[in-house]
């Protein structure tokens, strides 16, 4: 049961037109009206409505700022309580101290996302909504926008739902027959039952995976690396993409010693770029570690561009390099062909060696090929075109781990009903897949795990 009163500053700090101080619990209205000052006196509040007047601290009238202020009425609010927004100037002064009075008065400091948190235990919105608000606020495509406003509008959630709603009544069926094993057509029944709606609920969930990848790619971009032995200009590289000095270029081999990571909107689509400290074997204790982490980035990418110095001769590191990224998305970068009379003939050489799926020409000392880089990505990323965005998508690690596990009961599920075992056996492996749906939407999560997921909100969402 919730009954305290919680409040923060809900728009970002610094300096805006405006700002606002949330208020939401029991206390809301009654501290609403402690700390402002209509411009007319009213007897009645009307919900939903905006007031002209000042925020004033109560202790000694003084007058904070001048705002509008409104009041809303549980239950058609964010939270589902009573809720109280003040609109004061922009400014980090006004906002906290209209913040501090209101604490003053009563109200407890709102943790990280705990307004949408209410929303969620008032059952405004289930657990995957309420993960899309802050997917929305994240957005840095209007892709990944969208995926969040129809994760926010359900679309999800009710495709989750209707196949928990199903298992759980094969649930009730077969409990049925645990509790009365003397009827045993119930149990064949059952039986028949379990195996037809068993497949159905596999291919709706394996629909969903399948909607996994690319969800995961419009939602947070593609995770791309640049890698390569040093100084064969991969700084140079993260620049010329980016557009901007972003990384330190110099002659000197072995300049990059830490992963850097930037963002950039290439047809709509992020790529999270990651340049990386150049692969080599070294004494150096920093470069080292450094070389690990770009081993590691390797691993976890989406898009690897292997950058080599087209005038030197291909190094054995080079070719540990491609054996660690054989076999991955990858596209090779010939740079410095400036620095060669006929780049064609190593070309032909490097294309033979290494036979790649792509390799790219490019001068980025002269900004030459970085056009060609850009659409050879796409085309190795997306096939060209941007995925499109489904009104049902799964784009959070939570969501897939959630699925794939109620795929292993259903799947455990199905062995177990052809090869004739027990009724109750069956149960188990049916629990464990409404269990894991119910993960999805937050019908089976511990606290623990959602005072975690909304932990990673902003203040005051
Ligand atoms: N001639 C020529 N020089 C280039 C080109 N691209 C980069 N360079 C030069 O190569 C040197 C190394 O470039 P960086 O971009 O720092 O290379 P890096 O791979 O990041 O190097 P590390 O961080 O040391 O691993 C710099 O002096 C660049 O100016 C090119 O296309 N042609
Ligand atoms: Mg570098």
């Amino acid at each position: 049961m919730i009954d305290d009163t919680i409040a923060a500053i809900s728009t970002p700090p610094g300096e805006g037109g405006i700002g606002i101080v949330r208020i939401s619990g029991p206390e809301a209205f009654a501290i609403g009206k402690q700390i402002f000052l209509f411009k007319r006196k009213r007897e009645e509040i009307e919900s939903h409505r905006l007031y002209y007047g000042h925020v004033v601290d109560p202790k000694d009238k003084t007058i904070i700022d001048e705002a509008l202020i409104s009041f809303m009425r549980a239950p058609h609010t964010y939270t589902k309580e009573d809720v109280v927004e003040v609109n004061c100037h922009g400014g980090i002064m006004p906002l906290a101290k209209t913040l501090e009075i209101i604490l003053a008065c009563g109200a407890r400091l709102a943790e990280p996302g705990e307004f949408t948190k209410r929303a969620f235990l008032n059952g405004r919105l289930d657990l995957a909504q309420a993960e899309a608000v802050i997917q929305i606020i994240r957005a840095k495509t209007e892709a990944a926008m969208r995926l969040g406003v129809n994760q926010l509008s359900g679309g999800l959630s009710q495709k989750v739902k209707e196949i928990r709603q199903t298992l759980l009544s094969l649930l009730a069926h077969v409990e049925a027959s645990i509790d009365f094993p003397e009827h045993q057509d119930v149990e064949e029944v059952a039986r028949e039952e379990i195996a037809s709606k068993t497949k159905e609920c596999l291919a709706k969930i394996e629909a969903l995976l399948a909607t996994a990848h690319h969800g995961r790619i419009l939602r947070e971009g593609v995770r791309t690396v640049i890698v390569g032995k040093p100084n064969v200009g991969k700084s140079s590289l993260l620049n010329a993409l980016l557009r901007e000095q972003r990384a330190i270029v110099t002659n000197i081999p072995g300049t990059t010693r830490d992963v850097l990571e930037e963002s950039i909107n290439l047809g709509g689509i992020a790529l999270t770029i990651a340049d990386t400290a150049g692969i080599r074997n070294t004494e150096d204790e920093v470069e080292k570690i450094g070389v690990e982490r770009s081993k590691q980035a390797i691993q976890n990418a989406d898009l690897i561009l292997f950058v080599i110095d087209i005038s030197q001769a291909v190094s054995r590191e080079e070719e540990e390099i491609w054996q660690a990224i054989a076999g991955r998305p990858c596209i090779v970068i010939a740079n410095k062909i400036d620095l060669l009379p006929d780049p064609q003939t190593k070309l032909a050489f490097l294309a033979q060696k290494f036979q790649p799926k792509k390799i790219v020409a490019m001068s980025l000392l002269y900004a030459q090929g970085i056009a060609e880089l850009e659409e050879a990505i796409k085309a190795e990323i997306f096939q060209g075109k941007v995925p499109a965005v489904e009104s049902a998508m799964v784009t959070s690690t939570r969501h897939k781990d959630a699925l794939h596990k109620a795929r292993e009961a259903l799947l455990d599920l199905s062995g177990a009903v052809e090869a004739g075992m027990a009724v109750d056996l069956l149960a188990i492996d049916l629990h464990t897949a409404v269990e894991s749906l119910g993960q999805v939407t937050g019908e089976s999560v511990s606290a623990d795990l959602t005072r975690e997921i909304f932990s990673n909100f902003c203040i005051g969402k």
